[in-house]
């Protein structure tokens, strides 16, 4: 099959999934095709199946908002139409949905007939979508998807929810690399970390709000007082500075380090003992499958998807939104040194249920039928 993949070329969430997904569709032997704005930070290996085109956004002085939309549509009509695609896999519904609806109408002009599919990742629907700004847009472009995939249960009813939605949405969920993503013996770097034995706690994000990074600052604050442990922060956003300023007040250095974007984040997650989540909203929470990979249990809240995960009591514990009393309360339990090693273990044992060997056919069987029945339809 020769898919077009469309994404956010970013560190983390929808970008990481498609960008993993196509990897894992090239080696399997279907040819894609990734139209982005710049190359995604996981494609970062060769495989003869794998092509990356890059959406030319060119600058006029007219332009105060340079039409990407626009260029992103020509650029998958171009693709579509040399690499002669069989379909387009849009991942996050704005504004890959709509621009993938504008390539299919022009491509349909001239007799080929694409099929789309329009993977929703979560902000897309339950914060930016949902916006009166882009709503009508974000209704009628999924609407006019061949086919919908969202990454949870929670999505999918989130979808019905707000936007009036009159297809299915097939649930395929967040998967994981289990070659890529596990424990590593980084003893050495533990030890530079942690020089006496204290546990390590670890938050990876993009520092938007909707993480509560101030939660976990103050989940860590009170946690040190009880156990010896430390604090890394991995990812980059806009309350990277806040909190940082936050972590001076409240006299938190040396015990919290700040590591910015890491790409070789499996490194960090194979020597922390808790991964921190206490998200307002979180569709399926893919840092955290990362963090159980590397055998890492789980505090998180038990908002959106996150209970899909995250299994009380048994890869971790789950938390009412802000209650950083009982999220400590549950950390000091998962620390206790009688108590990790399970926890470990079974962070392991759900990490193996997302593993990408039993996910990809999902995605291979959803698109064949996508195919099937836009093929009957021409
Ligand atoms: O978490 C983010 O802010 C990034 C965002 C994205 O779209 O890149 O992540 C969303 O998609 C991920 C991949 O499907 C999910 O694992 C995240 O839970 C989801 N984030 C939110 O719902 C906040």
């Amino acid at each position: 099959m020769k898919i077009g993949i469309v994404c956010y070329p970013t560190f983390g969430g929808s970008g990481v999934v498609a960008t993993e997904l196509g990897k894992a569709l090239a080696k399997v032997g279907h040819q894609v095709h990734f139209i982005t704005y710049s190359q995604p930070p996981r494609l970062d290996f060769f495989n003869e199946n794998l092509y990356y085109h890059e959406v030319n956004i060119p600058a006029y002085p007219l332009f105060q908002y340079p039409p990407y939309e626009s260029a992103l549509s020509s650029e998958m009509v171009h693709v579509a139409q040399y690499m002669k695609l069989d379909l387009l896999h849009v991942h996050y519904a704005i504004p890959h949905a709509s621009s993938a609806y504008l390539a299919k109408q022009i491509l349909a002009a001239q007799g080929i007939h694409i099929p789309v599919i329009t993977t929703l990742h979560g902000t897309d629907i339950t914060l930016v979508g949902k916006d009166s700004s882009y709503e009508p847009v974000v209704t009628f472009s999924i609407n006019q998807s061949d086919g919908i995939t969202a990454v949870s249960e929670f999505l999918k009813s989130d979808t019905y929810r707000h936007f009036a939605i009159t297809k299915d949405i097939e649930v395929i969920p967040n998967f994981i690399d289990l070659e890529r993503f596990k424990r590593q013996k980084k003893e050495h770097f533990k030890l530079a970390i942690c020089p006496n034995g204290e546990k390590l706690v670890v938050h990876t994000s993009n520092f938007r709000k909707v993480k509560r990074i101030d939660d976990v600052i103050m989940i860590f604050h009170k946690l040190r007082k009880q156990i010896p442990s430390k604090l890394l922060l991995v990812g980059d956003g806009p309350e990277r500075a806040r909190i940082e300023r936050l972590c001076m007040e409240l006299d938190m250095y040396p015990d919290v380090r700040f590591l910015g974007k890491l790409d070789a984040i499996e490194e960090v997650l194979s020597v922390a003992d808790l991964f921190l989540m206490p998200s307002e909203s979180e569709s399926f929470g893919l840092a955290a499958l990362e963090a159980l990979a590397c055998e890492v249990p789980l505090i998180t809240t038990n908002v959106g998807g996150l209970p899909e995960l995250n299994i009380q009591g048994v890869t971790g514990f789950l938390s009412n939104l802000g209650d950083v009393d009982d999220m400590v309360a549950k950390a000091v339990v998962v620390l206790q040194d009688e108590n990790l090693p399970k926890f470990k273990e079974n962070a392991l044992a759900r990490a193996r249920e997302f593993d990408i060997t039993r996910i990809l056919p999902a995605y291979e069987n959803y698109y064949e039928r996508i195919l099937e029945a836009s093929h009957s339809a021409h």
